[in-house]
């Protein structure tokens, strides 16, 4: 089968072919459809969160279950999963028996220390294989299995009530469904933060109420200050850079929540003073629960969110990750797995 790995030398992706083991027990085996491409794909190929050479990238894999093992009571043959980063926890331990599973300590993780969604077939354990509703289209389903939950439970984590402002830094494959969670779900009034005008566009298409370019603004959490008269209540920020997650500090209000998503390998900056004085809560979060997935697939089956995902042939891969290097993407890219 085709799949898309990390390189040999763990710098970055190649198409190969290759097989796939036969299931054990608890597993099922998936014939994937679509595959969104994540900017952490990008950290794990380049090795951000260490190398892993020759591991199967994707999180956002969507697919069409081909066989079960005889223990599996859980999914059937037939049945339409995602592949998700979340890919399995213990089941046991403090966080995955408190509704937190995404923190267990021995957690898989699809396409970084398990073989992910980016080949023609993939292994799910069969109890954390989210399903997709029927009437949710599966190539927008991708883009919800990483980009969608992981911006609905921030937004979550970030306690938007109705009429409250929230302002979402980075407006790329995440930021665009943050802005339509909190816009369509939440209820809130919305910002949208990018240095690019062409996904400040597209926020606005998608919801945003208010956009601001961080290189054409020179002082953001001014801006925002003055729109929201104090301060927005709450920040997400998806921008694969630290200047953001400093604006966002400086843009929320006193009691407010800045709830840390992008991964740039960086430090942010965090006056101890104004955290202290302002009671800022800085809170960081890792894409959702099962349970979080079902219901932001469920928004999308609903069409109160629309993921704006544009289908790739395989062979494009590699560009597509140059592409999202490059910053260049509107939305999501997919891996069409489907018409190989
Ligand atoms: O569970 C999690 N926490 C999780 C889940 C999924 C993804 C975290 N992530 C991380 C990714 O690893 C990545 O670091 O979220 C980050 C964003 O992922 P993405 O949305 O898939 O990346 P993208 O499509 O490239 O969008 C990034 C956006 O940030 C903007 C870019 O213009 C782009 O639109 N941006 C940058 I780079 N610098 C900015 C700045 N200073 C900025 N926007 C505002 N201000
Ligand atoms: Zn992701």
């Amino acid at each position: 089968m085709k799949a898309v790995v990390v390189n040999q030398e763990g710098t970055g992706v190649e198409i190969v072919d290759q097989n796939i083991r036969p299931i054990e027990a608890g597993e099922a085996l998936v014939e994937v459809e679509y595959c969104g491409v994540c900017h952490t794909d990008l950290h794990v190929a380049h090795g951000d969160f260490g190398k892993v050479p020759g591991r199967v990238l994707g999180h956002e894999g969507i697919g069409i279950v081909k066989e079960v093992a005889p223990d599996v009571d859980s999914l059937k043959v037939g049945d339409r999963v995602s592949i998700a980063w979340f890919f399995e926890g213990c089941g046991r331990c403090e966080y995955c028996t408190t509704g937190r599973e995404t923190l267990c300590r021995s957690v898989k993780n699809a396409g970084y220390s398990v073989d992910g969604g980016m080949a023609q077939e993939c292994i799910v354990t069969a109890d954390y294989a989210v399903k997709v509703p029927e009437n949710l289209d599966p190539a927008q389903a991708s883009s919800i299995t990483c980009a969608g939950v992981t911006t609905y439970k921030a937004i979550k984590e970030a306690h938007a009530e109705p009429g409250q402002w929230v302002v979402v830094y980075g407006a790329g494959g995440l930021g665009n469904l943050a802005v339509q969670y909190a816009k369509k779900v939440f209820n809130a009034h919305v910002i949208a933060v990018d240095i690019n005008n062409d996904k400040l566009e597209l926020a606005k298409e998608v919801g945003a109420d208010f956009t601001i370019n961080g290189r054409e603004v020179e002082d953001v959490p001014g801006l925002i200050k003055e729109h929201t008269g104090g301060g927005a209540h709450s920040a997400v920020v998806t921008a694969v850079s630290k200047v953001a997650f400093n604006q966002a500090v400086d843009s929320v209000r006193a009691g407010g929540r800045v709830v840390a998503v992008g991964l740039p390998s960086e430090m942010m900056d965090l006056s101890i003073v104004k955290t202290v004085l302002d009671g800022i809560q800085v809170i960081g979060s890792l894409v959702g629960t099962r349970k979080d997935l079902e219901e932001a697939f469920q928004f999308g089956a609903e069409g109160l969110v629309v993921p704006v995902v544009q289908l790739r042939p395989v062979e494009d891969a590699c560009h597509v990750f140059d592409e999202m290097e490059a910053g260049t993407i509107q939305g999501r890219m997919v891996l069409d797995f489907k018409n190989l």
